[in-house]
């Protein structure tokens, strides 16, 4: 008797589950903001430590701009609105804006 190969259909489906886009949140630098204003908006809005803050604000400063966190679309737009009225709130105009991730 000769052999056969066995062919299995593959019917089985797998559910694709796609992972939402992240959005970066990117603080720009500007000529007028004070420093020590930049590290209490991040603390405050982003929750980092001072340390951390310190160093993302002098990134900005140095470098013109820098990606601060990754959050979903939602997320990422509130904060940086959020850290944008602050120093608006001041009279400042220390700007956050958000792009999506590649
Ligand atoms: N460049 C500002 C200054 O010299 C400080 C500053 C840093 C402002 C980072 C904004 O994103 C910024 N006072």
């Amino acid at each position: 008797m000769s052999q056969q190969p066995v062919v299995k259909p593959r019917t089985k489906t797998r559910a694709k589950v796609e992972r939402p886009k992240l959005w970066k949140v990117i603080l720009l630098n500007d000529d007028y903001t004070p420093r020590e204003f930049v590290v209490l908006v991040l603390m405050a809005v982003f929750r980092m430590t001072a340390d951390h803050a310190y160093g993302v604000m002098i990134t900005a400063h140095q470098r013109g701009a820098c990606v601060i966190a990754v959050f979903t679309k939602d997320v990422a737009d509130t904060k940086a609105k959020e850290a944008t009225e602050l120093g608006k709130s001041k009279g400042y105009p220390l700007f956050f804006t958000t792009e999506p991730e590649e």
